[in-house]
């Protein structure tokens, strides 16, 4: 019988990954110094901020609206925001926090961010994590990198082992990604084997970004700059997704959709490329409506090469303020776009706003600014949803799934997936389905805490909870935890950034073999502060229940089901983990409820003889019986053991009877 690897191992290898992370910190203590003198370097103005920028065109042109890091940078420059916030917690360093048993979903966590962190520009977050279908070794995760100055705001993560390990991309101490600023997509293309990425693009004025076969390797010989994608200054908020049916009529298109902020009602634009990126096709308005919809996310059907768009109506911003969700699709591989779906207005999630964004926190006037976007996914014709909505009384946000049959025209009545009775906040919900149809949802949970402090680490504040549907959404397995600890709420020290910005999206994906997502995490302190780090983990996405757990100590024998022909006195069992011999008694062990007089212990103490003067054995099924907790084993009490035997006495030849000789009658 296998063995149980005991917990303790869990735990240990919990508290190693945990030291791990504070040796991330040790080293970049060291670099503060260095860090500082860098920032006291930066020109006065920033380079987004477009030469003679007029202050009061910010609302006409939605950059109140918008969510890239250039419209933040403007918000700073015009005085209409300040830049990001220290937190006011540097007395001490606490690595963290809750440190768990193992749990349901997903493995352990990795942190995306390797190499040196520069305070203060440590914000990574909002992320994009895409894996090869061809090779789950690979994983990409691109993310909001403020390392560098606001002229390189992105960032990524490579996994060669299949997400056990990830190395931020690096060069020249920047990521291979000059000229962008943030708002990240990953997408691998099968069509031509690439990966591809998509940012606000600089040099494009616009959205454009790079390329790799190669994507572990950082150099400019690796991660080549492709043909812009659009050419359009105020286009934000921009998705990604790329057609990897080799069946599909329209295998290996590339589609990329955004607001379009020159738009009197910044309506969402779509692009594709059916020549891997080498030109794209003039921008197509998706939504033509009088109102603003984010373009929350674009998504395809992998079964029928569909192209779904989920919007959101925000109901003018602010707080308290409705949401109302929209679908768009096309099935001609972009050309042309219906909207299928306008739903019912429901309360966005949130406590307060600053400016347009409602925010999820109090802290700082207004924190985490999230309006309720979640992610769609498709397959064969259904479409999934998960979203963010305000909950009852003073519970800010709940998580909410729907689903649609019928190409996203109509859509089933809202489930709430977060099942906690708390009235903390679930929110920012990401959402991925498998070629199989397994569904994997995730999103930030607080039901763990009771309040959170901006930056502090000694406030343990979400984590990241999860829940799995293996019927394609018909039915949900329980919501579990998913990240490993309750992180703290990260603060966000970076000047050039916005004070409101955590993280404004997490796209998840999927292949055949498991579902890759990525988050947000403050575990990891820097100068005693709570700060942002992207995360990673993965889910199976193989279908069927979990496997069961084996108890942590049970019986067995090949007696059980067996035909004896003597009356046995000797009962030999098999025991998973040694038994501790101090609670073991005879009459722990019974046949037919008699319990055996004597008992010994060998092979370690995992086999156990227990002998009866006279064999409790009668003929035909004889029942052996342990109970629950009899005894115990190293690692817990025993499972009950119940099996049977039979007892079949040979057959005694029946000797001859003589026959009467049947008396003559008279
Ligand atoms: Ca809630
Ligand atoms: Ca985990
Ligand atoms: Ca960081």
């Amino acid at each position: 019988m296998k063995k149980r690897v005991p917990q303790s191992v869990f735990f240990n290898l919990r508290v190693l990954i945990a030291l791990m992370g504070f040796g991330t910190f040790a080293v970049t203590a060291a670099s503060i110094a260095q860090a500082q003198q860098r920032h006291a370097n930066t020109g006065s103005i920033d380079p987004l901020i477009p030469a003679g920028f007029d202050c009061s065109k910010i609302h006409e042109l939605g950059i109140d609206k918008q969510e890239n890091l250039r419209a933040g940078a403007i918000m700073i420059f015009c005085g209409l925001s300040e830049g990001g916030k220290p937190s006011r917690h540097t007395a001490f360093t606490k690595l963290v926090q809750n440190i768990t048993a193992p749990l349901v979903y997903g493995g352990t966590d990795v942190d995306l961010i390797t190499g040196t962190e520069s305070f203060p520009n440590v914000t990574q977050s909002t992320t994009f994590s895409t894996a090869n279908p061809d090779n789950p070794n690979q994983i990409v995760v691109a993310y909001n990198d403020t390392r560098g100055p606001n002229t390189n705001g992105s960032g990524a993560s490579v996994s060669t082992d299949g997400g056990t390990t990830f190395t931020r991309l690096t060069y020249n101490g920047q990521s291979p990604f000059p000229n962008t600023g943030g708002g990240p997509v990953v997408l691998y293309s099968r069509h031509c084997s690439t990966w591809y990425t998509v940012w606000a693009d600089l040099a494009c004025g616009g959205l454009g970004g790079y390329k790799s076969t190669t994507p572990w390797d950082p150099s400019p010989a690796s991660w080549i700059h492709y043909n812009c994608v659009v050419n359009n200054p105020l286009a934000d908020r921009h998705s990604g997704w790329v057609d990897n049916n080799s069946s599909s009529l329209h295998y290996g298109n590339i589609y990329v959709s955004w607001n379009d902020f020159n738009q009197p009602n910044a309506n969402i634009f779509c692009t594709f490329s059916t020549d891997d990126g080498a030109t794209w096709h003039s921008p197509i308005m998706v939504s033509p409506q009088s109102t603003f919809i984010r373009n929350v996310q674009i998504t395809g059907d992998l079964v029928t090469g569909d192209v779904y768009i989920a919007g959101m109506d925000e109901g003018g911003g602010g707080f308290p303020h409705n949401n109302t969700n929209y679908f768009f699709r096309s099935t001609d591989g972009g050309n042309t776009w219906t909207n299928t779906y306008i739903g019912t207005p429901f309360s966005g999630p949130g406590v307060t706003a600053v400016g347009y964004f409602a925010c999820m926190f109090p802290d700082n006037g207004g924190y985490w600014r999230h309006e309720g976007w979640g992610e769609p996914a498709a397959l064969n014709g259904v479409v999934h949803y998960v979203y963010d909505q305000h909950g009852t009384g003073s519970d800010s946000a709940d998580i909410y799934y729907i689903r649609s049959t019928d190409m996203g025209q109509t859509f089933s009545a809202p489930v709430k997936l977060n099942t906690d009775t708390t009235s903390r906040p679930n929110w920012q919900p990401s959402l991925s389905i498998s070629p199989s149809g397994t569904l994997f949802a995730v999103w930030y949970d607080a039901r763990e805490s009771t309040s959170c402090t901006y930056g502090d680490p000694t406030v343990p504040c979400y984590r990241m909870w999860a829940r799995k549907s293996n019927d394609g959404g018909l039915t949900w397995l329980p919501d579990d935890a998913f990240s490993d600890v309750v992180s703290p709420l990260p603060a966000q020290p970076v000047p050039g950034i916005v004070p409101t910005y955590a993280s404004d999206y997490d796209y998840g994906s999927a292949i055949a073999t498991k579902h890759v997502t990525s988050w947000v995490d403050g575990r990891v302190t820097i100068e005693g502060v709570s700060q942002q780090d992207a995360f990673f983990d993965e889910e199976s996405s193989v279908a069927g229940t979990p496997t069961p757990t084996p108890p942590p100590c049970s019986v067995s024998t090949e007696g059980c089901g067996s035909i004896v022909t003597t009356p046995p006195t000797d009962f030999n069992l098999n025991v998973s983990d040694p038994v501790d011999p101090a609670s073991l008694d005879a009459s722990d062990f019974t046949v037919n409820g008699i319990p055996a007089d004597s008992v010994t212990l060998s092979n370690g103490n995992t086999t156990t003889d227990f002998t009866f003067n006279t064999s409790p054995a009668v003929q035909g099924v004889n029942t052996m019986h342990i109970a629950a907790g009899a005894f115990n084993c190293v690692n817990g009490p025993v499972a009950e053991f119940t099996c049977t035997f039979r007892y079949e006495a040979p057959r005694v030849t029946p000797t001859p009877r003589p026959r009467p000789t049947p008396l003559p009658r008279p």
